[in-house]
This record gives C-alpha cells, structure tokens and sequence, in this order.
C-alpha cells in the first residue's frame, strides 16, 4: 500500500545540483552525477531529494531562472538522465522532490519574449505590466529582494514589467487563469514522469495586488537589517501589495487538487517573511486542501538559536494552530551555513543535528550539513551570484555555501570533479570529506546518521504531537508522544554544565549512541556542556 503520509515527519536531503557531482569533468554538478551517488544519500537514512533546478535556464540565478519547465538544461542533462536518476533513488527507497519556480521565469522563457512582443498578443496579459508614472518613473514603490527597483522598463512595449528578483527574472500575472493552466500542466508533466512531490519556490510571491498599491514603510522596531539599509533599503518596506496576497491560497488550492490526483504525491512551500512566516505557514498548511508543509525560515536566521528562541518559535506555532505542518532546515543554498552563522563548536554541532531530528515537523538538510561544513571563504573574483556581486562587500552572497561537496580528502577537488570546478572547493573542507568520516567511528557524519536513525526509530517524533516546547535557562525540553508512545527531550544548549529535573514518571534513557545523558533514580541530570538527554515513558 501507498504511504500518502510519507511526508509527514521526513527528513528531505538537499541537494544542489551544479556543486553535488559532476560526471563529466565540466566543472558543473549534474544529473547523472547525482544519480551516482544515491547509495551514499541512502546511507544518510533520509526520506526524500529536494533537487534545486535543473531545468533549461540562462543561468542568471542559477537555475531559478527558467526558460523551460518541462526539459533539462543540458549542462545538467537531459530527461533520460532524470528517468535514472528518478529510478535510482526509487531504487534506494527515496522519494524524489523537485524544485518548481512557479513565480516568474526567465526573461528568455518563450512566454516571455512573446508578452513583451506587444500589448496585444495572445501571451500580453501573462506577466506584470503597467504603464510609467506621467513623469516616467515606475508605477509604484515596490522593491526588488536583489537591489534597485521591482520595475524594469521595456522600450518595446513602453512599460514596466515586474521582477522581484533580478530583472532577467520576470513575475508571472497569476490573475490569468491561462497562467496557472500552463503552470498546473508543467507540474503534471514532472507527475507523469514519475516525481513524488515539490518544493515550491517563493509560493507567497504568487500573485501581486491587481491595483499595483505602493508598499508602506515598514515600523522602524520591524525592520531587520541582513544588509544596510543604504546599500539595499528593501527590508524597510512592508511588502504588503506585493507578497502574501489572499489570492496565493486559491491557486495553491488548485495546485493541491492536482496531486491528490496522484497517489502520494506531496508539496512544501517556500514562504520567506521575516515578520508573518508563522502565520503564513498556518494558513497556507492547515487543512487537507492546502499545501502539506511550508518551508520554515525561523532557524536561517543570523540570531543565534538557544533555548528561549526555539520556545519561542514553538509557542508562536501554537498560536497558528496545530494542523499547519512546518519543514524546519538549520542551512540551505541561500544562507551562510549554520556551523558559522551560529559559531558553532563541535560539540554544538552535535546537538544541533540531534535537535533537529526531534523536531515536530519535516526536516530539510542541506548537502554538507551532515559533514558539519562550514562557510567557505570565496574570494571577490571567484563570486558568481549577483546577489553577492551586487552587494559586495556589505553582503557576500550565496556562494559561500554553494561551493562544491566534498567526498575525498586526497583528490584535489574533494572528488567533485575532474575538470576546473565552477566554483573552488574549499581547503578547508577536505578535512570534513566523507571519506574521512567514514572511516571515524566518532566522526559528526556517523552523529547524523545515528540522529536520523532515531527520528526514524520513533514515530513520536515523526508524527507525534508535543506537549510545549520549554526552556529552563539554557536547557530546552519537552515531551513527544504518538499512539501510546511518550519520549522526552532535553537539550543543554550551552558551553557550561547545567542541572535539570526530568518530569514525574518513570523513564529509560535511551538514545545512548547520540550522547544520552543518564539520570539519577530521582530523575536529576547532571548535564555536560551541549548534552543531551532522550528518554522513553514506561
Ligand atoms: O529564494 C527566495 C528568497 O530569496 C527569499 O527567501 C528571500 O530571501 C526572502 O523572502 C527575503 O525576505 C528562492 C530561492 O531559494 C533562491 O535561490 C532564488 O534566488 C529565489 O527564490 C528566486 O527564485
Ligand atoms: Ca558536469
């Protein structure tokens, strides 16, 4: 029988496919090359793939500017090398999740270069247009995520059209229902070609008020400067017209209906809000018609995570209602990885990665998270993402954590590939490579793959319900429990020991192979430095 629930607690491995595996010594990542290496991802215990794109594209923002939905880009491959990529990981038990960037294409995307065409052509109305200002200037305030504003003018037609990315990366006008038949048909091609769900790039970007209203100023007390304000000013708007529109949740009703036409088919949605991401995540997951999961972005965040902070994410996702599914990651390919964004000793490392796995929620980890990679250090020259050329030095960019995987410590490029990698493989890395760690019984990869073991071994914290997440000074804990199973967890999450009182009952500390503190017969824990401690209800 199907699982239609498979989604539900899984641990989903990312991968970025230009710096996973090249096959072919062009330096690039690709399909087969991931296919290659299914075993390895198998071995992790995960669940599912996230494939970041690798469709047709220019390659302007590095896949997420698409000019053809329904084909390879052939620096990546072609479709047949999806199908054996597909059947490996079918083949090792993984389900595979692709990446649909639904919002806006790429400005070579045919659609596109036929709006822009004229103002009257069958395609006029697909994206974002809008006449100037009388005195020449965009037809409002709104901003774009990657620097200067979301307009850019087009002499041909004589107007704007929207970006709220890079300009070679044009938004989409959901209000056509012609644009979201073509956008529910390319999602059907990946269905009938054998893919088990998706990653949804951006779903709150969707629609842009159909008025084109200028943004508000956003409350000073608000604002949350990742780059200086003087260098990109976006995050001092409130991006109230042109994101989290009400319409997002019709069409992503429709895109719902879709893959309950197909057997165990299942979603995640990218939302980013700084100041509603909760809210958002539990209007746009609760309720069997709308998305399974939302895309969590609490923990990329530069604040350092302690005890208080994930308490508090976890009473604000009460508020939203316990039907919303979140997919929690610590890193991705947008943000600087977490070992250095948290500043992390090793023994944090640990922690964090057994943290994560209990969780309520489903799980993303990002390639190199479980080697405990750090950030790598790209020079200026070597920068390739435009978000990090733009706004260097104020903001580096992206690339820091999308540099190549490293899988041998003695080939020059960590194995990654025979040829000139597109972006350097850190010295640093080598050290972390999976060779290494395979062969330290003690290594953080064994760690990951003993912590994704555990969350597998106990459906109280794949599917189970938990009753308040709580912190005691550093030392954050609460209680999982599913169909008669009850586990707890506590975790110091600090440098200095730490005393805590586990609560009434009887408990068997478990989870000895990830640290497991062990408690006196009165239930005292004398904790070290980043321990843990797991223990089971009798
Ligand atoms: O990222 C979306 C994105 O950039 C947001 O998370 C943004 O940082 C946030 O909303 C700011 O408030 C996705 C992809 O992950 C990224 O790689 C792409 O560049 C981007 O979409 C555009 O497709
Ligand atoms: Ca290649």
């Amino acid at each position: 029988a199907v699982d239609k629930d498979w989604w539900r607690g899984a641990v989903i491995y990312q991968i970025y496919p230009r710096s996973f595996q090249d096959s072919n010594s062009d330096g690039i990542g690709d399909l087969i090359g991931i296919a290659q290496r299914m075993e390895y991802v198998a071995s992790l215990g995960v669940d599912a793939i996230w494939i970041s794109p690798f469709f047709t594209s220019p390659m302007k923002d590095f896949g997420y500017d698409v000019s053809d939905y329904c084909d390879v880009d052939p620096m990546f491959g072609t479709l047949a090398d999806f199908d054996v990529l597909v059947e490996a990981a079918h083949h090792h038990g993984l389900k595979v999740m692709i990446d649909l960037v639904l919002s806006h294409t790429s400005d070579q995307h045919p659609w596109f270069i036929e709006s822009k065409s004229s103002r009257s052509n069958p395609k006029a109305d697909w994206y974002v247009w809008a006449d100037a200002k009388p005195d020449g200037t965009p037809p409002n305030n709104w901003l774009s995520i990657f620097g200067g504003p979301a307009w850019h003018w087009h002499a041909g037609r004589q107007q704007y059209y929207l970006h709220n990315f890079l300009t070679e990366q044009p938004d989409l006008n959901f209000h056509n229902t012609d644009v979201q038949d073509a956008l529910l048909d390319v999602t059907r091609f990946w269905l009938d070609r054998g893919v088990d769900g998706f990653r949804l790039d951006t779903i709150n970007f969707y629609y842009a008020d159909k008025d084109l209203r200028d943004n508000p100023a956003l409350p000073p007390e608000q604002r949350n400067d990742t780059i200086a304000p003087s260098v990109n000013p976006y995050n001092h708007q409130e991006h109230l017209y042109s994101k989290n529109q009400p319409e997002n949740i019709a069409f992503l009703k429709r895109f719902r209906a879709l893959l309950d036409e197909y057997p165990a088919a299942a979603c995640v949605g990218e939302v980013g809000d700084a100041q509603r991401g909760l809210e958002l995540l539990g209007a746009y997951t609760s309720g069997p018609e709308m998305v399974h999961m939302c895309y969590a972005f609490e923990f990329l965040s530069k604040t350092k995570l302690d005890a208080a902070r994930v308490a508090e994410v976890f009473a604000e996702l009460d508020v939203v209602g316990q039907d919303g599914w979140p997919c929690w990651a610590f890193s991705n390919h947008d943000v600087m990885r977490h070992s250095t964004r948290w500043e992390l000793p090793p023994a944090a490392e640990r922690l964090f990665a057994t943290l994560l796995m209990c969780l309520r929620g489903s799980v993303c980890l990002y390639q190199g998270e479980e080697l405990g990679l750090s950030e790598a250090d790209v020079a200026f020259e070597d920068l390739q993402d435009p978000y990090g050329i733009t706004f260097w030095p104020d903001f580096k960019g992206r690339d820091g954590c999308r540099t190549p995987m490293v899988w041998e410590m003695s080939n020059q490029n960590g194995g990654f590939s025979e040829g000139y990698p597109w972006l350097p493989v850190s010295h640093e890395h080598l050290n972390h490579a999976v060779s290494v760690q395979e062969s330290e019984p003690g290594s953080l990869l064994h760690h990951y793959r003993n912590a994704i073991a555990f969350r597998a071994e106990h459906p109280a914290l794949t599917k189970g319900s938990h009753g308040g997440v709580h912190a005691n000074g550093d030392v954050l804990h609460f209680t999982r429990e599913h169909d008669g199973q009850t586990l707890y967890c506590a975790f110091n999450m600090s440098d200095t020991p730490s005393l805590h009182q586990m609560p009434k009952g009887t408990w068997q500390v478990i989870g000895q192979e990830l640290g497991s503190a062990s408690a006196s017969p009165q239930g005292h824990l004398h904790f070290g430095p980043w321990q843990v401690c797991l223990a089971k209800k009798q």
